[in-house]
């Protein structure tokens, strides 16, 4: 007889082993955030492309960054030029994470490295980080720490690029860095040559991120060329094993067979998917990156926010929503602000969110109403829509005379009753003014 857990091996068959846990079930809603040197230009077409994505937009002559930055900077300008005014002068780490923990998140995840390859932790693989420039500040250090002391009740979580378009050794892009409008090669600031992309830096790196951050979520990206077996058996068997066990997930993107859950992008699933899945996407119209030419009034609005999260939950998925903060460490108002609406929607109807799972039957439901269940306890009809002064759910809901129905929200009990199989509750006007977004009917 074995008690304990046996340490995971670095193979596929071993890491299949593992599994979401449960607190990233039950989590449901976390904070996305995608910070680096491409916050300094911040810059895209609206809605049509990531402005993350800045320095591959700039190398094709028919992409609009590639005009933009000659306009804007000369053509001399190299992207790493940027480095410097990357200051993170304003950023507040308290306040990053307090207002994650307003907006009713339950986990965050920072992009540690994106594919521009700028490192916002003390590695010590190469000089290309925040710690030897721009910042000269362990960006992922101050916010853990601060998220640890102020926020402890959140998880945190890193993302990681595991290719860098430009790096010399591994040029995901075909080349290493050059000069969009001449061609001539420009420095990849902070390398030094000579290493194997795999061995000695991309999987080096993940360890350090692992050992020296206790990150609960590795959100890689891209896949490619990687040493992901070895790497996740570690960072399996180092949150099992520490002295105090914590548990940890990884995405479907470390290019290799295994995952703990799916990452749709920009979209979700359509109906319930019973493997654990979190889909992702800007507060921008079509960018994870600030994009400083989005007006505010193309952000989403906490109505967007909202019946995404729910049409997400009602689906078994979690919603990974992303904010582009500043190169300063600002995080615009207007992301600000639709964090602060969504939180107060999820200080009313959290209990119809966090903890629940999906119900077996919505698929066969149609446009307006979505459903969660809290074992045993309830179970939440979503109307995405302002209910009339009757609200009809035409599905086998499970409700037996004497149970009581009431809207999150509003202290009265509702009337309602079972015709033709289709449930009817009765919703006063004054029902009605207590909810805004997606009105929660609690069954229990
Ligand atoms: C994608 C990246 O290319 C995007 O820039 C963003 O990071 C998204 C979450 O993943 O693959």
């Amino acid at each position: 007889l074995t008690l304990g857990v046996p340490d995971y091996q670095p193979t596929e068959a071993s890491l299949s082993g593992h599994q979401a846990p449960y607190w990233f079930h039950r989590a449901k809603f976390g904070i996305f955030i995608h910070w680096g040197v491409y916050s300094v230009p911040a810059w895209s077409p609206v809605g049509k492309q990531y402005a993350e994505w800045y320095w591959n937009h700039l190398q094709s002559p028919d992409n609009a960054v590639y005009a933009y930055h000659r306009e804007k900077y000369g053509e001399n300008f190299a992207y790493d030029d940027f480095i410097p005014m990357f200051t993170a002068k304003n950023f507040d780490p308290r306040a990053w994470v307090e207002l994650f923990r307003d907006a009713g998140a339950q986990y965050h995840v920072l992009t540690s490295k994106h594919h521009e390859g700028f490192a916002l932790w003390d590695t010590k693989v190469a000089d290309r980080n925040a710690v030897k420039m721009g910042p000269k500040r362990d960006l992922i250090r101050e916010l853990f720490d601060a998220s640890r002391q102020f926020t402890p009740e959140l998880h945190r979580g890193l993302y990681f690029s595991m290719p860098e378009w430009f790096n010399p050794d591994n040029p995901w892009m075909g080349h290493a860095p050059r000069n969009p409008y001449t061609q001539e090669p420009v420095p990849y600031t902070g390398y030094t040559a000579g290493k194997d992309y795999v061995k000695d830096y991309q999987a080096l790196q993940m360890l350090e991120l692992i050992h020296g951050y206790d990150p609960s979520v590795l959100w890689c990206d891209i896949g490619g060329a990687n040493d992901s077996v070895s790497v996740l058996a570690e960072y399996f068997n180092h949150g099992k094993n520490r002295p105090k066990p914590y548990e940890v997930t990884v995405n479907n993107r470390s290019g290799i067979g295994f995952h703990d859950f799916t990452t749709p992008e920009y979209t979700t699933y359509e109906n319930t998917v019973v493997a654990k899945w979190e889909s992702s996407r800007g507060l921008d119209p079509f960018s994870y990156g600030y994009n400083q030419a989005t007006p505010d009034a193309a952000y989403m609005t906490a109505e967007e926010v909202v019946r995404s999260l729910v049409d997400i939950v009602s689906k078994n998925g979690n919603f990974l929503l992303d904010i582009g903060p500043r190169a300063d460490g600002t995080i615009p108002e207007i992301m600000q602000t639709r964090l602060r609406e969504t939180g107060r929607w999820l200080r009313t109807n959290g209990e119809a969110i966090y903890d629940t799972t999906y119900w077996s039957r919505m698929a066969q439901l149609g446009e307006d109403l979505r459903f969660t269940v809290r074992q045993n306890k309830a179970f939440y009809v979503h109307s995405l829509t302002a209910p009339g002064n009757k609200l009809t759910v035409e599905a086998p809901v499970p409700i037996r005379g004497g149970d009581k129905v009431t809207l999150l929200g509003h202290d009265r009990p509702l009337t309602w009753t079972v015709s033709n199989g289709s449930l009817v509750i009765d919703v006063p006007e004054a029902a009605r003014r207590a909810g805004q977004y997606v009105w929660v009917f609690k069954v229990e």
